[in-house]
C-alpha cells in the first residue's frame, strides 16, 4: 500500500451536504485529509469506476 491510499484510509467522512460540487454519482467518494500536509483539511474526490482513464482517479479539491 503506498502513501496515498494511507492517507485514503484515514479519511473522515463530511456530514455537510451542500457543496459548490456538481452533482456525483455512486462512483465517487469523498472525504477530508491533509492531503499536502499544511495543517488545513484538503477535500479529496475518489472516482473509483466509469474513469476514463479506467482506473482510480484521486481529485484534490481543496487546501
Ligand atoms: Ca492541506
Amino acid at each position: 500500500m503506498n502513501a496515498a491510499l494511507r492517507d485514503l484510509a484515514r479519511w473522515v467522512r463530511p456530514e455537510a451536504t451542500g457543496t459548490a460540487l456538481h452533482e456525483t454519482d455512486a462512483t465517487f467518494d469523498f472525504g477530508l485529509a491533509d492531503w499536502d500536509r499544511d495543517g488545513r483539511p484538503d477535500l479529496v474526490a475518489l472516482k473509483k469506476s466509469n474513469t476514463g482513464t479506467n482506473s482510480t482517479e484521486v481529485h484534490i479539491l481543496g487546501g
